[in-house]
């Protein structure tokens, strides 16, 4: 059964000042994504609180926060079959050294907090998120 279907994915600030947003966008469109919206933001701090709110209780909330904050980020919403898994598969372990061979963290990321990307975990999650940042 077809189970074509959206998930949101953000080029985070240590990619976008790389300028890796066309290389990584490249990516996703050779395997088969199609990237239905795009924009560019930079978030204020409390908007940054509001998105990883799930992860609140974490040690690392407050840096993590600070850090998709801290420069533009490129926010997509991408079209797929299955795309919630595909694209996490595509992305790789949220540990870039820990990330296998020819995924996106493995080949952009620097470390476990600056690694490149990020992507819906549910398509319930997809939902939410591609509402944080497009909803009209
Ligand atoms: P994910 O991005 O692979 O879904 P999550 O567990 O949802 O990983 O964590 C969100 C983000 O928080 C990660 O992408 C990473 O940048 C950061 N992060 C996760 N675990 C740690 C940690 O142990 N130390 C520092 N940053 C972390
Ligand atoms: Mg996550």
């Amino acid at each position: 059964m077809s189970n074509y279907e959206q998930t949101l994915s953000i080029i985070k600030p240590d990619a976008v000042e790389r300028n890796l947003s066309e290389e990584i966008k490249n990516e996703f469109k050779k395997n088969g994504f199609k990237i239905k919206e795009e924009k560019k933001v930079h978030l204020e701090k409390s908007e940054a609180e509001k998105f990883y709110l799930v992860h609140q209780s974490k040690p690392f909330y407050n840096d993590l926060c600070d850090y998709l904050s801290s420069g533009p980020i490129i926010v997509m919403v991408l079209e797929k079959e299955n795309a919630v898994i595909a694209n996490r598969e595509l992305m790789g372990a949220t540990n870039p050294s820990e990330a296998r061979d020819g995924t996106l963290r493995k080949k952009y990321g620097i470390s476990i907090d600056k690694n490149s990307v990020h992507g819906s975990d549910s398509t319930d999650n997809a939902r939410i998120e591609i509402d944080f940042f497009f909803k009209k």
